[in-house]
């Protein structure tokens, strides 16, 4: 007889056939909840706990038109998955990107329930998004896709509902805009969204927690192997929000962060990269990292992608989802890499993750690593609520001890179930239990 998870796993795979980002994230995950659901096998099998996990409670897709700056009306697709709001109301950001699609949007919104989760904090998961490309566009393009992107997803969102927050291509110029016009439309002032600007109700930390957050995990998991963060060689993909503070709290901590990367390049700079370069070409210029190397005598550029191939100590993979494939993974163990951490959401392929466990490297995954960002979005929501904001060393501690928590949370519940050191199975358990408890004591819903 098929187990309950094999079961699920070929339902899932029949209703979503098209959409191979969505089945990854499922499949990482519920192979790893085999344990614990052969534990409770008939409890969850007669709930339907698992058809309902990966089943979200709404998919919400929509037009955007707005004009360029030509005078043309452009068309893109809108997209907010509300995936489960079982423990809080849902949270997860809004990617725009031209390879946003459906699959996307529910592999993200899937993987936010169990990070949420981890944080503990009360928040469900959710994601949203386009497939406008914000390359290129004028400040009043952008301004003109937000507020039509938002007049229609106001309807679905808000405080108590769902609270949307940055993702790959929306930042606090994109968080401002859609802010702008919610307030508008709703004629209501509330913490809707976060990631807002300090001025606005936004909460000092949040611009560095996902890179801080990486960080304050990825030194707590060496410490706790007898090893410290001090002369450690790291290399970073991505050159955006997640990887700019990584590198910077790495640098800080005493690393060496030798690499970095964009949608069209890469850097290797054995110096160890300028932050504020890094953060003067990307996040003001808006620029390429060719920009980068022009102003930087010790940095290489190279076109294509590549940075895996450095030697390094510790590999921070921070830019798109399978980025880093098996023959990555074979070269960061054959250059003696022994600790990999996920600030992006699901970088490393499922063969590149086996590979690296069976390698003894310490992989954990971006549910756990990455979310201090959303955790520090929960604590915005926190600061609306009661009308008050936190100095930024106060959320800064409040960050670090919620990572450090979620390293020991994930490591116990790993060994809990015989997996020691198997941190992805056990983030998903970890994730997964305090949802799973909530489900089933709302009842059918
Ligand atoms: P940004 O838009 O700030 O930066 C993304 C970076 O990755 C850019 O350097 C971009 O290159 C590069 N990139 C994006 N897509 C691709 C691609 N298809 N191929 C190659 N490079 C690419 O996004 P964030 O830093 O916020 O997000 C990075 C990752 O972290 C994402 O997986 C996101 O889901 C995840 N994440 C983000 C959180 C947050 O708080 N922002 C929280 C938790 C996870 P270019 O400069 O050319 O655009
Ligand atoms: O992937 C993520 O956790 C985020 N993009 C942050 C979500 C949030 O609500 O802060």
């Amino acid at each position: 007889m098929m187990s309950y998870v094999d079961e699920v796993l070929e339902l899932v795979k029949q209703k979503n056939a098209s959409e191979p980002e969505f089945l990854q994230a499922v499949t990482e995950v519920l192979n790893s909840l085999r344990p614990v659901v052969e534990a409770n096998e008939e409890l969850y099998k007669k709930n339907a706990i698992l058809e309902r996990i990966t089943e979200p409670d709404r998919m919400i897709m929509f037009r955007v038109p707005w004009v360029d700056d030509k005078g043309q009306v452009q068309v893109n697709r809108g997209y907010r998955v509300q995936f489960n709001n079982a423990i809080g109301p849902y949270k997860g950001g809004l990617r725009l990107h031209p390879s946003v699609n459906l699959g996307i949007i529910k592999f993200l919104g899937f993987e936010q329930i169990f990070k949420n989760s981890l944080t503990s904090l009360p928040i469900g998961g959710g994601k949203g998004g386009s497939d406008f490309d914000p390359k290129g566009k004028s400040d009043r393009e952008i301004m003109a896709f937000c507020q039509s992107f938002m007049t229609e997803l106001s309807k679905y969102i808000g405080a108590d509902v769902d609270v949307p927050a940055g993702d790959i291509g929306t930042g606090a110029r994109e968080i401002g805009f859609m802010f702008g016009q919610y307030k508008r439309i709703k004629g209501m002032f509330e913490g809707v969204l976060t990631g807002k600007g300090l001025t606005y109700g936004g909460s000092l930390a949040r611009t560095e927690a996902t890179g801080y957050g990486l960080l304050y995990l990825t030194e707590e998991l060496i410490k706790c192997h007898g090893e410290s963060m001090e002369g450690k060689t790291v290399v970073v993909s991505g050159a955006g929000n997640v990887a700019i503070y990584a590198t910077q709290k790495a640098q800080q901590m005493g690393a060496k962060v030798v690499t970095c990367s964009d949608s069209t390049g890469w850097i290797y700079d054995p110096e160890g990269i300028d932050v504020a370069l890094l953060k003067e070409v990307k996040e003001v210029k808006r620029a390429r990292l060719t920009e980068y190397a022009a102003a930087r005598p010790s940095a290489q550029y190279h076109e294509g992608r590549g940075v895996w191939q450095i030697k390094c100590d510790i590999a921070l993979p921070c830019a798109t989802q399978n980025e880093l494939l098996l023959d990555d993974a074979k070269q960061l163990v054959a250059n003696g890499c022994k600790c990999v951490c996920e600030g992006a959401n699901m970088p490393t392929t499922i063969d590149a993750t086996e590979y690296l466990q069976a390698n003894g490297v310490w992989f954990v995954g971006g549910k756990a690593a990455n979310a201090g960002g959303v955790a520090t979005s929960a604590l915005e929501m926190s600061q609306n609520s009661e009308r008050l904001s936190w100095s930024f060393e106060e959320v800064d501690a409040k960050l670090k001890g919620i990572m450090v928590n979620i390293y020991h949370n994930i490591d116990d519940a790993a060994k809990r179930y015989g997996m020691e050191g198997n941190y992805v199975a056990g983030a998903n358990i970890a994730g997964f239990e305090k949802v799973v408890n909530a489900m089933l004591a709302q009842g059918v819903c």
